[in-house]
């Protein structure tokens, strides 16, 4: 199977959406934002609504962007992504060549001829964890004390820390209420030294997370907190759990209490709905909970293969998100959920997209003669409002933002004051910045007028549930995925990363060879590592 790869300056599409991008459509100009034009900009998928009104998009625009997706063809990619073809590949470089199969831990429920294996190695690990989360619940697996583990402590980073502790935290209320679990990411000790200073760790089950079972971080982590366990007469075998690759340094399992698998084909920052999120998600909150985070997802997997952009919301929002950024210069994108739940969303939404689309060459093996990724940022709720908006209202800089609603609130309390609930002021804000942004606010007075033509839209749902929060996790994964076929980018590997993990650990070595010989530094001013270590000798490091 051939990738159909095409720069996105080689594509006729391109070149009209350059042409009307002279002359975008105008939201700020009086009675354009209309009643009409907002019942018409809608797009829907399952339990997702999506409002674009206040894009700086017309029928013309939306036109040249469906044809872009068609030249491009985004859609056939995706199939073949799903259906298992080779996407990691840049022509004349190496590159890791691999499958990429997320969706594939999706497609677990229904009988598919054309699921690839992948699929059938997720439905067994999603067996065994229902073994294991059965055995904890009738207490059949207990601590050596004979009592119920209560605690969990995800250790992990990037790819395996961010997405799966998005979930977590959006979907707290949906806990069990006797089981809590904590993160160590970083390997800055005092990371650690939080989490442990507050827990019995006889109760407490520790989840190593590492896909490549190499990672500095998590392994100096896991040894931290195997020291604590040591130092509390704990044996850790009966509490440490492995998330890893098949085969990886840390596929050891009689070292652990449980192994689970992940696979090669399923990059880090896709892994949420892997066992690398399941073990976590699972023990907090239970095996059909994280059920319907899988379904949430594979629903939008499927809403996803629709080629009418404007039935296909995150085919959409990859294209409108091209508009903003190739052609109307708009260079951050901003996440704005209007939960305070989705509070880690954004910073998953960042790794997701910036370690997938922050590439400069093509998969053609040329150099980008235009831009990739934006520079991805957010952060939750009105809290916002009184803090960065500003600039979003009246800054020289045009950012476009992506809002994310609920129509309800998780929790059953509200309180109703001047005859409105808190969510539906909540709502109201979420929306009139909307407005207000596309609209802008004329005035005599320069200070007080607001330019608008600020693109932003709106992501509604009913309530952030385990379902719906699976399928916003989906829609934003396939949006990051179209929009790298857009650009014609491979999307699925991060040398960057790469490069930072060696570095670091080639750093390291030079510690050592310091702390045992004195006279290395002397005799080894070549060593491409001096300059670095010079600028170690300013941190006091040994
Ligand atoms: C994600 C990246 C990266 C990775 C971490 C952790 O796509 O590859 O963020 O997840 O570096 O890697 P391990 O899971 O191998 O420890």
């Amino acid at each position: 199977m051939k990738i159909p790869a095409k720069d996105l300056s080689r594509t006729s599409a391109g070149k009209v959406l350059q042409q009307l991008a002279e002359n975008p459509f105008n939201l700020a100009a009086p009675g354009q934002l209309t009643a009409e034009r907002i019942k018409k900009y809608q797009c829907r998928c399952h339990d997702f609504t999506l409002l674009y009104a206040t894009q700086r998009v017309d029928e013309d625009t939306l036109a040249a962007l469906q044809h872009l997706a068609d030249e491009a063809q985004a859609i056939e990619q995706f199939m073949m992504m799903k259906k298992g073809a080779i996407m990691n590949h840049i022509d004349g470089c190496e590159s890791e060549n691999r499958q990429v199969l997320h969706t594939a831990c999706r497609d677990v429920f229904r009988k598919n001829p054309t699921a690839p294996d992948a699929a059938i190695q997720a439905r067994r690990e999603l067996e065994r964890l229902q073994t294991f989360l059965d055995e904890l619940d009738n207490r059949r697996l207990t601590n050596q004390q004979g009592k119920t583990f209560t605690d969990m402590i995800q250790i992990g980073i990037g790819g395996s820390d961010l997405g799966p502790r998005a979930l977590y935290h959006a979907l707290a209320v949906f806990r069990n209420p006797k089981r809590n679990v904590h993160f160590i990411a970083n390997v800055d000790p005092d990371d650690a030294a939080t989490v442990l200073s507050n827990i019995d760790l006889s109760r407490t089950l520790v989840n190593v997370v590492s896909k490549s079972g190499t990672t500095l971080e998590t392994l100096t982590n896991e040894e931290l907190v195997r020291r604590a366990y040591f130092q509390a007469g704990l044996d850790p075998s009966h509490h440490f759990i492995a998330v890893t690759g098949k085969d990886s340094p840390m596929d050891n399992p009689e070292k652990y209490l449980r192994s689970f698998y992940m696979y090669n084909y399923i990059g880090g920052r896709y892994s949420s709905t892997s066992m690398v999120g399941g073990v976590m998600l699972g023990f907090a909150l239970g095996y059909d909970n994280f059920i319907e985070i899988i379904k949430g997802a594979h629903d939008m997997d499927m809403a996803a293969e629709e080629k009418d952009i404007k039935k296909n919301i995150p085919l959409l929002m990859a294209l409108l998100g091209v508009w903003n950024h190739n052609f109307l210069g708009c260079e951050t994108l901003a996440i704005l959920p209007y939960s305070r739940a989705l509070i880690r969303f954004p910073a998953h939404i960042q790794q997701c997209d910036m370690e997938s689309n922050g590439k400069a060459l093509s998969r053609l093996g040329k150099p980008l003669d235009y831009q990739s990724g934006p520079i991805v940022w957010g952060k939750v709720g009105t809290n916002g409002q009184h803090a960065f908006y500003q600039l979003l209202h009246q800054g020289t800089t045009i950012v476009p933002m992506e809002f994310i609603g609920f129509r309800q609130n998780q929790h059953e309390q509200d309180i109703e004051i001047k005859g409105t609930t808190s969510q539906e002021k909540l709502l109201a804000n979420l929306l009139a910045q909307s407005l207000a942004l596309a609209v802008g606010r004329q005035s005599e007075n320069l200070n007080r007028k607001f330019p608008g033509n600020r693109p932003n839209l709106v992501l509604m749902a009913d309530r952030l549930t385990p379902r719906t929060m699976g399928g916003i996790l989906a829609l934003y994964e396939a949006k990051i995925v179209f929009q790298g076929f857009l650009w014609n980018i491979n999307s699925f590997d991060q040398e960057g990363v790469q490069l930072g993990k060696h570095l670091a650990n080639q750093l390291l070595d030079h510690f050592l060879r310091i702390r045992q010989d004195d006279n290395y530094r002397a005799g080894d001013s070549d060593n491409p590592g001096w300059a670095l270590l010079e600028a170690a000798d300013v941190t006091g490091l040994p």
